[in-house]
């Protein structure tokens, strides 16, 4: 699948995230510009547990933004990477449980939205974390000289702008523990009178949920759990009018009050929860109780 430009031979064992070692690495790959677009479709596992897409990128190019939608319904963006990231790069993104619980096949399609030249894709790997442990569900290798791989996976491009080989170096090994942890977006989940705010300065995914103001306001977030058990729930926000609190309840039994310190408006910060979760999907509901708090992201470990 890859090929070392140094000549050392690189284990390449289910996909990207598995590379030995370091040096300069060749791939294939495509990209899109403006009004472009690219769609594959990829096998899960149907017994519901979180999925992971993950894209291999030549991140020499600046500030990459695409919309992803999954089977129809929008799904996250792939947002930009710093400016000093440079040679291949391994993007991650959490796909929200509405669209992948239930689900065996998933029908992705990436949107360009922005980029300081053009949006690039040389391989997708699909993770699913089974029984606590992040599992290669499906891999689909992007490129000219992967086009029988394109095709099973009825992979289309539109608006392409490239297509070829590069050799940049490797990604860097990703972190254990960012790795294991699942990112639920706030503005996913399911919001009873208050609002997304899209174009939240800084925030992950661009977007938060705002309002959460009245005694009715809250989000619901589902999160998963490997096995029954207590679980730390890092919980991103923002309060600019004084300390906050929201009342946290976890599947409509557990009850507690989660304090927000005043950092300022947009500048997101992050408390700790510490949550009783079932084995499976769980509820977890924010609700306004005291002051203003806008919620970014949820992540558990
Ligand atoms: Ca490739
Ligand atoms: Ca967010």
């Amino acid at each position: 699948m890859v090929v070392s430009a140094l000549g050392v031979g690189l284990a390449v064992a289910g996909g990207v995230t598995a590379w030995m070692g370091r040096g300069r690495v060749t791939d294939d790959g495509r990209a899109f510009g403006p009004g472009g677009s690219s769609r594959f479709t990829v096998r899960i596992d149907p017994g519901g547990a979180p999925v992971r897409l993950v894209r291999r990128l030549d991140a020499g190019i600046d500030r990459q933004r695409a919309a992803v939608s999954v089977n129809g319904s929008p799904a996250g963006e792939w947002q930009p990477l710093r400016d000093d990231v440079d040679g291949w790069a391994e993007q991650r993104l959490d796909l929200p449980p509405s669209v992948t619980v239930g689900q065996s096949s998933l029908a992705v399609v990436n949107t360009f939205i922005s980029s300081a030249w053009d949006f690039n894709e040389f391989a997708y790997v699909v993770q699913q974390q089974i029984d606590g442990v992040w599992t290669v569900a499906d891999t689909l290798d992007v490129g000219p000289l992967h086009r029988a791989g394109e095709a099973a996976h009825d992979y289309r491009v539109t608006g392409e702008t490239f297509h070829g080989s590069r050799t940049l170096d490797a990604a860097p090994a990703a972190g254990d523990a960012a790795d294991r942890r699942i990112r639920y977006e706030a503005e996913a989940g399911v919001v009873s009178n208050a609002r997304v705010r899209p174009g939240a300065a800084g925030a992950s995914q661009g977007a938060v949920v705002a309002g959460l103001d009245h005694a009715d306001s809250w989000v619901d977030l589902r999160v998963y759990a490997p096995r029954a058990g207590r679980y730390t729930a890092l919980v991103t926000y923002a309060a600019g009018y004084g300390d906050a609190q929201h009342t946290v309840t976890v599947n409509g039994s557990t009850v507690f009050t989660l304090g927000y310190p005043q950092h300022g408006w947009d500048v997101w910060r992050r408390v700790t929860a510490s949550l009783p979760l079932s084995k499976g999907w769980n509820t977890v509901r924010f609700q306004h109780h005291t002051r203003w708090a806008e919620l970014d992201h949820v992540e558990i470990v």
